[in-house]
C-alpha cells in the first residue's frame, strides 16, 4: 500500500519517530525499528517518563516496564519492575530471541539482563532525587492508596494497610491523582509487506507503590500487534487502562473492518463508561496504512498528540 511503511508513536517524541523510520530505511526490520525507536526514548528520558532519572517510586527508585510484540509470530517479550537497567526494550527482546517465556519481572528479570550482557546503572538522577525529596517534603501525597486523604500532620509512608475503600472513593482517588509527567513511549510499526510490531517502554507512574506494574509491559494491554491486522498502543492511567486490554480491543475492531480513529474511540469511550475520570489515549494502524488515535478528552487533557512517519508524509509528522 501507498502509505507503507507506517511508523506511529504515542506523543511528541519526534527523536523516537526518526529513530524508527531510519532503521527501517537501512532495511532493519519492523521489530528492530520498534526496538531502536523506543529505546531512544529510553536514552533521550522522553518527558521524563520514558526511562532512568523519571518517575520515583514511594521508597524513591525510577523502574521501568516494557514489552515488545512481533505480530507475525504473536511472541512477546516483556520486563516489568526492571532496577537498575536502563535498556528495558532491549531486555524485553532478549526475552523473545533467548528464552520461552513472555514476562520477567523485578530484580530477576535485572539478573537476567545482566546475563544478557545490559550492564547494571544507577537509575537515580538529580532530578530524580529531587522530585522524590519534594513530595516526602510535600507530606507523601499518597496517589494510589485508596481512601488515604493527605494529612499534612502524618509521618511518610509506607502507608498502613487503610480502610478498604468504596468504589465511590476509589474514584475520588482517581481523580486526585497527580498526571503530570505519566507518559509512555507507545509504538506501531507496519513494514512495507504489512507485518506488525509494537512496543512500549516506560517508568511508569510516579510515587508509586513498589512493585507496581502497569499496562505497558502487557500483551494487549500496552500494546499489541497482529500481521493479519493491524497494532495499537496505549498510553495513561496504566492501572485503570490493564483491566480492558485497549490495545487488544482495538486490533479486534479494525480486524472487523472498524476505521482505526473510530477503533481507538470505542476503546476509549467503553473505559469511560466505568470509569469516567479516566486518563488515556490509544493509537493503532493497520496493515493498509491506516492510522488513528483518540484520547480521553479531559480538562486539561482535550488534545492528543501523536507522531507518524510514512512515504506520504516527507518527514515524522505530529498530529493532534
Ligand atoms: C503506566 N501507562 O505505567 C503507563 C504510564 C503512562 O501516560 O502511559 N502514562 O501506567
Amino acid at each position: 500500500a501507498a502509505g507503507l511503511p507506517l511508523v506511529i508513536n504515542t506523543w511528541a517524541f519526534r527523536k523516537a519517530a526518526e529513530t524508527a523510520w531510519r532503521v527501517l530505511q537501512q532495511g532493519g526490520s519492523e521489530l528492530d525499528a520498534v526496538e531502536r525507536g523506543c529505546g531512544q526514548c529510553e536514552i533521550d528520558q522522553c518527558d521524563g517518563s520514558v526511562g532512568y532519572g523519571g518517575s520515583p517510586d514511594e521508597s524513591g527508585e525510577t523502574t521501568l516496564d516494557a514489552m515488545i510484540m512481533d505480530g507475525n509470530t504473536m511472541e512477546v517479550g516483556a520486563v516489568a519492575d526492571l532496577r537498575r537497567v536502563k535498556n528495558a526494550i532491549g531486555v524485553a527482546r532478549k526475552v523473545i530471541e533467548y528464552t520461552k517465556h513472555t514476562l520477567l519481572v523485578g530484580e530477576s528479570a535485572s539478573l537476567f539482563a545482566v546475563r544478557m550482557g545490559f550492564p547494571y546503572e544507577d537509575l537515580t538522577t538529580q532530578n530524580s532525587l529531587s522530585v522524590y525529596s519534594k513530595w516526602l517534603n510535600q507530606s507523601c501525597q499518597p496517589n494510589y492508596w485508596k481512601n488515604v486523604v493527605p494529612d499534612s500532620s502524618k509521618s511518610c509512608g509506607p502507608y498502613k494497610r487503610p480502610e478498604k475503600a468504596t468504589y465511590k472513593e476509589e474514584e475520588e482517588a482517581i481523580s486526585r491523582r497527580s498526571f503530570h509527567n505519566h507518559d509512555t513511549i507507545g509504538m506501531v510499526v507496519i513494514g512495507a509487506r504489512g507485518a506488525v510490531a509494537s512496543g512500549t517502554s516506560t517508568n511508569g507512574a510516579i510515587h508509586k507503590i513498589p512493585g507496581r506494574v502497569g499496562d505497558s509491559p502487557i500483551a494487549g494491554a500496552g500494546s499489541y500487534a497482529d500481521s493479519t491486522a493491524g497494532g495499537a498502543a496505549a498510553t495513561g492511567d496504566g492501572d485503570i487502562m490493564m483491566r480492558f486490554l485497549p490495545s487488544y480491543q482495538a486490533v479486534e475492531y479494525m480486524r472487523r473492518g472498524t476505521d482505526p480513529t473510530v477503533a481507538c474511540q470505542k476503546v476509549i469511550s467503553r473505559i469511560q463508561k466505568y470509569v469516567p475520570r479516566f486518563f488515556g489515549a490509544v493509537i493503532c494502524a493497520n496493515t493498509t496504512g491506516s492510522y488513528g488515535a483518540a484520547c480521553s478528552k479531559l480538562p486539561g487533557f482535550t488534545q492528543f498528540h501523536f507522531m507518524v512517519s510514512s512515504p506520504l508524509l516527507n518527514q515524522p509528522t505530529e498530529q493532534v
